[in-house]
């Protein structure tokens, strides 16, 4: 396959995307507040390599040359989050001008360049005063968030052609609340599916806010997704599978597409589920302009009685890992966008992340990452299967524009299309950058509808 011989939609958005405490640094700057990931990132033990998210790839003072680069690339589209506390340091009260003011000139400065910004409102950096108020699991951080939103797009309105509410709230729930893995580095069951719950709450009631600041714009929300494939054909593992779907997978699409929590799930959980009002399964399920879906790998999971629901365990990936230890597994991002389609009622679709880290060197001056461009060649096939089998994607972005602060292996692994050397903050394009720009330099100039 070579992916060159394909064609996508002459509009096709082809973008990367980051987050902001994984890249921006500053985190004192300018009236910005405390955040829950650099309390936990500065707490000892949480982060593999020690580090924090303080300085990172200093986008803040950056950007501007960051944004050179992605035009140089020759992309028209860029996903980004905004850092809660930045506008809204305390969490739910006062406004912080300066920080909007940051994500005007980010914001403008991509139009400039005639990049069109996708903005995420919440990826993870939950201002530390709601987490001391009890975080996500309290109804409370619900109106926190609605007024959050309410600045951002007072401020950048229709400017912003797509807010995403969350991204991830898989990850912010189960592995902030439950596994402890991400902070505030909870471990209680309850506690999860509370702040799952309140996740989804705040998504729903922030549509009505940005759609009314915001007409313009498109909105909708970005979750992770993953095929769970059975460890042995043995019954017992098949319906491990599909428990493993309802714990990672329906818990999110289903409130949000079909209005209600999986059953499976639900009875599963018994009485550790959060508590539902009046209402809320409405909120939530309110239309989306656009599903963004991140993809990485499969999950192969065997059935273990020993462990709560979903009573699975997960196994070693059968195929080529990438650094992260996930599954090189292309034709998990077919099946995933084919299962979504025969379904749920769909809104068009963006593939709002997919990369890997591999241990890319500096040599000579150049990073020759061959494993990611053959990664990033056979997900982008993947992808334009599932497009040619009727699935409505409208654009890709590439995880990540350059090496970041990767939660809690910090800075050891390398997600970048661009290498980050972080003595220097020199950014040096890796093989993969010159690739992806050959990608859509060729893409543009064949101008094509969707074809094989
Ligand atoms: O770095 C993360 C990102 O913040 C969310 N999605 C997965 C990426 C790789 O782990």
């Amino acid at each position: 396959m070579n992916v060159n011989d394909l064609r996508f939609p002459a509009d096709f958005v082809w973008g990367v995307a980051t987050a902001s405490y994984q890249i921006e640094g500053a985190v004192d700057e300018d009236g910005r507040g405390p955040s829950i990931w650099d309390t936990f990132a500065s707490s000892p033990g949480n982060i593999d390599d020690g580090a924090t998210g303080a300085v990172a790839c200093d986008h803040y003072h950056r950007w501007e040359q960051d944004l050179d680069l992605m035009k140089r690339l020759g992309l028209n589209g860029y996903r980004f989050s905004i850092a809660w506390p930045r506008v809204i340091p305390s969490g739910d009260g006062a406004v912080n001008q300066a920080g909007l003011d940051f994500y005007e000139r980010l914001v403008d400065g991509l139009l400039e360049r005639g990049i069109a910004p996708f903005a995420t409102l919440y990826h993870w950096d939950l201002p530390q005063p709601l987490q001391d108020a009890g975080g996500w699991p309290q109804r409370g951080t619900v109106d926190a968030f609605v007024a959050y939103a309410d600045a951002v797009t007072r401020r950048l309105g229709d400017r912003v052609a797509f807010y995403a509410t969350m991204n991830e709230p898989w990850c912010a729930s189960f592995l902030g609340y439950v596994l402890g893995q991400h902070a505030p580095g909870l471990r209680d069951h309850r506690l999860g599916l509370r702040a799952s719950h309140h996740l989804l709450l705040a998504h729903g009631s922030a549509m009505e806010v940005l759609r009314a600041n915001a007409p313009g714009s498109r909105h909708g929300i970005v979750l992770n997704l993953n095929p769970a494939h059975p460890a042995s054909p043995a019954p017992a593992d098949r319906a491990a599978a599909e428990r493993f779907d309802g714990f990672f997978n329906r818990w999110f699409l289903d409130p949000l597409l079909r209005g209600s929590y999986p059953d499976d799930a639900w009875r599963g959980y018994g009485d550790a589920v959060p508590t539902i009002e009046d209402g809320d399964l409405a909120t939530i399920s309110r239309p989306l302009d656009f599903l963004g879906v991140n993809y990485y790998s499969r999950a192969i999971v065997a059935d273990d009685a020993n462990v709560p629901w979903p009573a699975v365990r997960g196994l070693p990936p059968k195929g080529t890992p990438t650094e992260m230890g996930w599954e090189v597994y292309p034709q998990g991002l077919t099946e995933v966008l084919l299962r979504l389609q025969r379904e749920y009622e769909l809104p068009p679709i963006y593939l709002a992340e997919n990369g890997a880290a591999y241990r890319d060197e500096l040599k000579n001056g150049s990073v020759d990452d061959s494993e990611r461009v053959s990664f990033l060649e056979q997900h982008i096939a993947a992808l334009h299967e599932a497009m040619v089998h009727g699935v409505d994607v409208r654009g890709y972005f590439a995880w990540s524009l350059m090496d970041n602060f990767e939660w809690g292996h910090g800075f050891e692994k390398r997600f970048g299309l661009v290498y980050v050397d972080y003595e220097t903050q020199a950014r040096i394009p890796k093989r993969s950058a010159s690739w992806y720009a050959g990608l859509i330099a060729q893409q543009r100039g064949a101008k094509g509808a969707v074809r094989s």
